[in-house]
């Protein structure tokens, strides 16, 4: 009886496993662009400067509580990309998962939006989203 008991409980936690892997961001931590600015226009190669605070930053696959990496959204909406599951890595959704605090991108001329997604060691986004206020550039 026990076992039988044992082995509901187990099925019942693996059925709730994806949402319950996800966890809470650290409190008051804040992901946000530091370059370029909402607005800027800019030439190519565009430097892209990403700024935390209240969260460490650690190499993907590697867990730390409070940690995690920086993902960047080019032309793409937060709701676009499914925050439940493990991010995958795009053209448009791409990974720092070296723990890099900037990158350089070469995009064609006119608007593009940028933002922010910081993720912990399996690309899974927090629950809340810890994601930056979404900017729009112009490449010139
Ligand atoms: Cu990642």
């Amino acid at each position: 009886m026990n076992r039988l008991v044992l082995a509901l409980g187990v099925c019942l936690l693996a059925g709730l496993g994806i949402a319950a892997d996800r966890t809470a961001p650290p409190p008051g931590a804040e992901a946000y662009l530091i370059e370029p600015h909402d607005g800027a226009k800019v030439r190519n190669p565009v430097t892209v400067k990403f700024g935390l605070k209240g969260a460490g930053i650690a190499p993907a696959g590697v867990k730390f509580d409070n940690t995690g990496h920086h993902h960047l959204l080019v032309d793409t909406e937060v709701s676009q990309v499914q925050l439940d599951a493990p991010m995958p890595a795009t053209d448009k959704l791409l990974h720092f998962g070296k723990g890099q605090s900037e990158t350089t991108l070469t995009l064609p001329p006119g608007r593009h939006t940028l933002q922010l997604v910081f993720a912990d060691y399996l690309h899974q986004s927090f629950d809340p989203p810890l994601v930056s206020k979404k900017i729009t550039i112009t490449v010139e």
